[in-house]
């Protein structure tokens, strides 16, 4: 009978730092769908079952092939208990949960307001409380007072909620690179977050920006935004000064910010910059097109864990904190890397040397798409 030839079956782990996962989705039909529902959990502060379905997607994700039977997700980790969303998709194309989230007013206004820029489902969900269900109403409502960066995301809203391109990204990493030429001749610039894991689009684009000289990064990112400012490409700044203080690490909250210099950015993007030009809208003729940009700036001595922590995905930097804790009792941040055992703080240049440290197999920045 089927299925009884012994082929050697390769195990999937449970921690997304030990698949590779390029930005080649076969299943993207099962993980879109947990997906919307691990988002309604986190709409409603349900912590447990949103982690648990993001943790489904993401084993799927990593698969060579799509699941064509109930039986293909066996023996996976993470999945038995969505069994019945994965059974409906394979059934009627579409799941009934699913399905319900995604007309439910709630989910629909709470997603809405939050893909504006500064809006998080604290807010939104005030808004929503407050019986607002469009943008027209939240702006009409005299008692609500949008912060600079809300009113920002509202008057850029068309551009930065469309996707940039690479050849986008592309662009900005030039014109940050020349910025900070003028600035210092050892500037060290990378690109990480989803760019740098070889996605083709993207809703921001993420930097890090260093000097070699171990302190010289500090007025660093203020001299940039000036320029960019003197350019006339700043359309938005939100910079937050570097309270890194290695004493207070490791800090245990993976979802909280590091505490390295950054800032969050809005920039003019000339389309004349742009090789293939500006990704395009419909109707939108004026050359031009604001981009959502964060840049952080970490100490030298800090470059590889901030690299590795900002490259993403989400989920893959949350597996591989839970697998330097839970398997080999370590915490990592996005500063550092303790060993709880030794009672010492483990040294890194690289991204590899982190890895080495956690005995995980090296993986590379586009196969971290978790
Ligand atoms: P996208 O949506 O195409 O921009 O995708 P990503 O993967 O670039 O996502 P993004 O830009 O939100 O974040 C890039 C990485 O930076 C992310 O994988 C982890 C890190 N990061 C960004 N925001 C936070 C945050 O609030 N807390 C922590 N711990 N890390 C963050
Ligand atoms: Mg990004």
């Amino acid at each position: 009978p089927e299925g009884c030839t012994p082929t050697a079956v390769a195990t999937v782990s449970q921690y997304a730092c030990q698949r590779r996962t390029t930005t080649e989705n076969n299943n993207k039909i099962f993980t879109d769908a947990f997906e919307v529902l691990a988002e309604n959990y986190e709409f409603n502060e349900l912590e447990g079952p949103c982690l648990a379905f993001r943790r489904a997607a993401s084993v799927l994700k990593s698969l060579p092939a799509a699941v064509r039977r109930l039986e293909a997700t066996n023996n996976l980790p993470c999945l038995g208990e969505h069994a019945k969303t994965v059974i409906d998709i394979l059934q009627y194309g579409c799941s009934c949960d699913v399905e319900k989230v995604l007309s439910d007013e709630r989910y629909q206004t709470l997603k809405l307001f939050t893909s504006v820029f500064g809006v998080g489902p604290k807010t939104a969900e005030k808004w929503y409380r407050r019986g607002l269900r469009s943008f027209s109403e939240a702006l009409a409502d005299p008692s609500i007072q949008l912060n600079r960066m809300q009113q920002c995301g509202f008057l850029h809203y068309g551009d930065i909620s469309r996707p940039v391109s690479k050849a986008e990204a592309q662009a900005l990493t030039n014109i940050i690179d020349e910025v900070i030429r003028t600035i210092t001749p050892d500037a060290v610039l990378a690109l990480t977050g989803g760019f740098r894991r070889g996605k083709e689009f993207g809703h921001d684009v993420d930097f890090i920006l260093t000097t070699l000289e171990l302190g010289k990064e500090e007025n660093l990112l203020q001299s940039v935004v000036r320029k960019l400012k003197k350019q006339g490409l700043l359309l938005f700044c939100d910079y937050q000064v570097s309270n890194f203080d290695m004493s207070k690490l490791p800090c245990h909250n993976f979802e909280a910010m590091d505490y390295f210099a950054k800032c969050f950015l809005i920039l003019r993007l000339e389309g004349s910059l742009v090789e293939g030009g500006l990704h395009p809208a419909e109707g939108d003729c004026r050359g031009w097109k604001a981009v959502r940009v964060d840049l952080v700036s970490p100490p030298m001595d800090r470059y590889a864990f901030a690299l590795l922590g900002w490259s993403g995905s989400r989920q893959f930097e949350r597996d591989l904190r839970r697998f330097a804790r839970v398997e080999r009792r370590m915490l990592l941040d996005n500063h550092a890397l303790y060993d709880k055992t030794k009672k010492e703080f483990l040294a890194a240049t690289t991204e590899k040397d982190i890895f080495a440290h956690l005995g995980v197999e090296y993986i590379e920045p586009w196969q971290r798409n978790a």
